[in-house]
């Protein structure tokens, strides 16, 4: 926080005002934004290490933001900033709107990878929309690659797991309570990525903490992606030097994969609106003689059908789905996760080989090349499945109390497959006997065109939360939601987003850039065209 002297005045009226709005509108039990230090917490052995004003239009400066929001830039309202620790070292912030600007809400927001780090940004989006909002770093300090802070310790790998999840949404509620002299009236949980894990598991095994849940381009199956998925998109391209995929070749696999399938849901728009029903066969670009920057020598182009294909064990059980095409290009594509500007810099290399070493085998020296699927799957899941992984299909307790969850994924996503997303679904689905009463409370919402939580030539700015509050709070479920892509933050394209597995269709007339030409149907009763 910024300590400079107009800082330090505009702080001292605030906290003047501040006190006067507290005696008029809070109550007797309400607390005063500092006396929050003193607050010993609804989580047993919780310290509040400082609760301070922040005034309105403050900017957190760039060395307390995460590496994804190096500025979450101003923020147009007051909130008391309360830092605490739960036990064992659950770092915590609850940043907490005034009571005449607090919309009577909580809003849990989620991480990303492996990391420990508050969530700055999350958390600045959250007092915007007025809600109390808690952000954890899950009980240690990292990156979202780094697994380090696993090595030998259990109990730092049940929090990021669960616990500190739980933990943090109790303590903000008591938190919010002791603030505002009344308990949150309802609670959202925000997240993607590995936020939309979190948001997953929290309606798996602590249905009571959410109202309502948007979990996007969740890793809930968490050991099989990294194993599945991650290591074996390297396993594939690092098999031998001729197998690595230069960058400098994925437009001309993203071109291949557009031109084979674009035109088959009807409109030429660089988007695959089911990428199901794409047939890519990496085996048309194979080199006729050498190797060229225009084609794909046999080692790339069977490297390129494995990350399709996805995982397998050698009795022919897959082990985690493969990625679906449509993905490559892009900021969030293939360059620089899958490829690397080395053959050992990709992201997910670092990403899987830390994990291994330090969650899974405990051991530096563990080579990423010995991973072998009959065996180390089996050790992966056994050690680590029932404490990190969110994929147990019986939301009945969650469904029973009325909470709602809103899943989204990008079908672009190159970083988790968008059919494990499609599979859970369908697991759900069966357990719950049927579509209908599935979607009575979770629906799973495809995205077309976009990539890893974001990004992508197709539409991927969408008010999920604000469709699960409509939800939540007035009983309309989402039928849609209209989701927008801008290109230099002008709007260019808007389409809705439709309850899988229904798809958004063109009538026929009007612009294919404008959602109002769409309509949600059964994806079989779309007719199929050839390209
Ligand atoms: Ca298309």
């Amino acid at each position: 926080m910024h300590t400079n002297g107009v800082f330090r005045v505009a702080f001292r009226s605030m906290i003047l005002a501040f006190s006067l709005n507290l005696l008029v509108h809070a109550g007797a039990t309400a607390a005063t934004c500092e006396s929050l230090v003193k607050f010993k917490g609804t989580v047993p052995g919780t310290t509040v290490s400082s609760a301070t004003l922040v005034p309105q239009g403050s900017k957190l400066g760039p060395a307390e933001t995460d590496a994804d929001a190096p500025n979450v830039g101003a923020i147009d309202v007051s909130f008391c900033r309360v830092v605490a620790v739960i036990p064992r070292a659950i770092n915590v912030e609850v940043w907490l709107p005034l009571p005449d600007d607090w919309n009577g809400k909580l809003q849990g927001v989620g991480n990303g990878g492996m990391n420990g780090t508050i969530s700055y940004a999350a958390l600045s989006a959250g007092v915007k929309r007025r809600y109390a909002t808690v952000s954890s770093d899950l009980g240690h300090s990292s990156g979202s690659f780094d697994a380090r802070w696993a090595a030998g310790d259990p109990g730092a790998v049940v929090d990021w797991g669960h616990r500190a999840t739980h933990e943090m949404t109790v303590a903000a509620r008591g938190i919010a309570e002791a603030f505002y002299g009344k308990a949150p009236r309802l609670s959202y949980f925000t997240g993607c990525s590995g936020g939309g894990r979190q948001g997953l598991m929290e309606a798996q095994r602590y249905p009571g903490d959410y109202d309502g849940i948007v979990a996007g381009d969740p890793t809930s199956p968490f050991t099989r992606l990294v194993a599945g998925g991650r290591l074996w998109g390297m396993l594939a391209t690092l098999s031998e030097p001729a197998a690595y995929i230069p960058a400098s070749k994925v437009p001309l696999i993203a071109k291949a994969v557009i031109d084979a399938c674009d035109a088959i849901d009807g409109i030429r728009d660089g988007i695959l609106n089911e990428p199901r029903s794409c047939r890519f066969e990496p085996d048309t670009l194979l080199c006729a003689g050498a190797d060229a920057a225009t084609c794909l020598t046999a080692a790339q182009a069977k490297a390129l059908k494995k990350i399709y294909r996805g995982s397998f064990n050698s009795k022919g059980e897959q082990v985690f789905p493969g990625l679906v095409p449509g993905g490559e290009d892009g900021p969030r594509g293939w360059a620089g996760r899958i490829i690397g500007r080395t053959p050992l810099e990709a992201t997910q290399l670092v990403y899987a080989d830390s994990f291994f070493k330090y969650m899974v085998f405990n051991d530096p020296q563990w080579n990423f090349r010995t991973f072998d699927y009959d065996r180390d799957v089996p050790i992966t899941d056994r050690k680590l499945a029932a404490i990190i992984n969110a994929t147990d299909p019986n939301l009945s307790a969650f469904r029973t109390r009325g909470a709602k969850l809103i899943q989204y994924h990008g079908w672009s996503d190159s970083g988790v497959s968008p059919l494990s997303s499609i599979n859970y679904y369908e697991q759900v689905l069966s357990s719950t006997g049927s579509l209908e009463r599935t979607q009575e409370f979770y629906r799973l919402f495809m995205v077309p065109g976009m990539q890893h939580c974001a990004n992508g030539p197709g539409p991927n700015e969408f008010d999920a939360l604000g469709a699960l509050e409509r939800w939540v709070e007035g009983g309309i479920a989402p039928k849609t939601i209209v989701a927008s892509h801008k290109t230099r933050g002008v709007v260019d394209r808007t389409r809705p987003l439709c309850p899988y597995p229904a798809v958004a269709h063109w009538s026929g007339r009007g612009s294919t850039d404008e959602a109002a030409n769409f309509t949600c149907v059964d994806s079989a009763e779309i007719p199929r065209k050839k390209p």
